[in-house]
Formats: structure tokens, sequence, C-alpha cells
């Protein structure tokens, strides 16, 4: 058995806390999942490098299905751009361009990048989306994972960080049910924080089982997309 981040240029983990951890989800066997596991994160530091020859931060947005990335990155790239930044983003779908159009009609540029039946992206399919991109034309890349809180934790594609974002709505145990997603990001962010006492959650159940799963080296931040709470914080957080 080997760990998957013995694989990777770049750790894929960036903190194993082993505080009441269960770890085993982290071990992958030698195989065909280690070759491709092995091929994505070879990939993976490829887009790392080319983004940095071109000074462009970059986030990889995972986390559930609506649980409100497209809303979020919408919102996060207008304040950029108010700061005079200049923002694009790589829209993952599994079929259709929806995200993508929203993404336009909000002012953004945008690519879309449909897996056609795979649930997450990988750094394959995003060095054929910056393909299309002219690079030297941006400050920041968002990229939007697939709505999926299990596959994408395997796939790192080249970020500087990696975002998961779950909501209120999914319920208070998100964090107890996927462990993997969120140890193999660097940070979580709580939307829907507007509709909270409506779904009957209390998001401090979430929060501290997030600071309990990473032993409290990682912030989750709360937050309302729609209502453009605490994403100022966010901005900060990513070093935008
Ligand atoms: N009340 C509330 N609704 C929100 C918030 N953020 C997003 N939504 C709504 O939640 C729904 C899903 O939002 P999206 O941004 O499409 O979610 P997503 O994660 O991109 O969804 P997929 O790409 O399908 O996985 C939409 O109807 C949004 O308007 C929020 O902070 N509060
Ligand atoms: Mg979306």
């Amino acid at each position: 058995m080997l760990r998957l981040y013995d694989f990777c240029e770049r750790p894929v983990v960036n903190i194993i806390t082993g505080h009441g951890v269960d770890l085993s989800m982290h071990f992958v066997q030698v195989g065909m999942e280690y070759d491709v596991l092995k091929e994505n994160a070879k990939l993976a530091h490829k887009n790392y490098r080319l983004l940095k020859e071109h000074g462009i931060k970059s986030v990889d947005f995972m986390g559930s299905i609506g649980s409100g990335k497209t809303t979020l990155i919408i919102r996060l790239a207008e304040k950029l751009r108010a700061k005079g930044l200049r923002v694009c983003a790589i829209a993952g779908d599994v079929t259709g361009d929806d995200d993508f159009a929203r993404m336009e009609k909000s002012g953004m540029d945008a690519v879309n990048c449909n897996t056609g039946s795979e649930c997450h992206l990988d750094a394959n399919l995003v060095a054929k989306a910056l393909e299309k991109i002219d690079l030297s034309r941006y400050d920041v890349l968002f990229i939007e994972n697939v709505g999926n809180l299990v596959c994408p934790a395997d796939f790192p594609l080249g970020t500087d960080y990696r975002a998961v974002v779950i909501s209120t709505t999914e319920g208070d145990d998100m964090v107890r049910k996927h462990h993997s997603i969120f140890l193999h990001s660097d940070l979580a962010i709580l939307n829907k924080m507007d509709i909270a006492d409506a779904v009957d959650v209390d998001p401090k159940v979430i929060m501290d089982d997030y600071g309990k799963l990473t032993g409290g080296l990682k912030s989750m931040y709360t937050c309302s997309a729609k209502k453009d709470m605490g994403l100022d914080e966010i901005v900060a957080a990513l070093k935008l």
C-alpha cells in the first residue's frame, strides 16, 4: 500500500492531523488506480507551473451539487474586477453549458468544460481548457469543479488553492460523511447562511466537525453568496 500523496510533486494532502481521523481512505492500491492518479499529479504539476509562469492565482472550487459554487464564483469575480483584477473561469460540468452561460452573462470571461460522464474534472481536462485561454490576459483563474463531494478529492488540478463549498441546505452532517474532500482541500466554505434557520441547521455543528477533523489547522468560512455576506473574508483567505 502506498499513500496517494507519495506520488505527487506538489502534495495533494496539505494537512494530515491524525487527530481521531480514519485515514484509511487516503491509501490506494498500486495498479491501474496508481497510474491514473500518478499521471494526474504530473499533469496537475504542469498546470501549476504554467499558471505560475503567467503570474496567475488559481482556485479549484469543489463541493456538493447546488451548494452555490457558480453563484460564489460570479460574486467573487465581481469583487475582484472592482479591485482591478482580471478574472477568468473554467466552468466544469458533466454536460451542458448552464454555468458557463451564467458566468458569461455576469460579465466574466469563461471557458466551458464538459466531462461527458465523469464525476470530476481532472488535470488533463483542465490542461485542454487552459489551451483555450489567453493566459497573458488574466490575474486570477477560478475553476468550478463538477458538483460532487467524493470524486474531485483525488484529482488535484494544479491550482494554488482547493476550496470545498457546502451549504446549510445539505444538513449538518456533510463533514462527518465526507472526510476525504475536507482533508484534501485547503479551506472550506459554508454557504447559504441566510437560510440556515429556515432549514433548521446549526452552522456551529458543521464548523465543530470541521475543526475536529482538521485538528483546528484549517478554516471554514461562512457566507451567503446570494446576500453578499462573508465574501470579503473569503477573498482575503484566498490571498486574492
Ligand atoms: N438562499 C441562498 N441561495 C443560494 C445561495 N447561493 C446560491 N444559492 C442558490 O442555490 C441554487 C444553486 O446555486 P448554484 O450557484 O447554481 O450552485 P452550484 O454549486 O454551482 O450547482 P452545480 O453547478 O449544479 O453543482 C441557485 O438557485 C442559487 O440561486 C445563498 O447564499 N443563499
Ligand atoms: Mg454550478
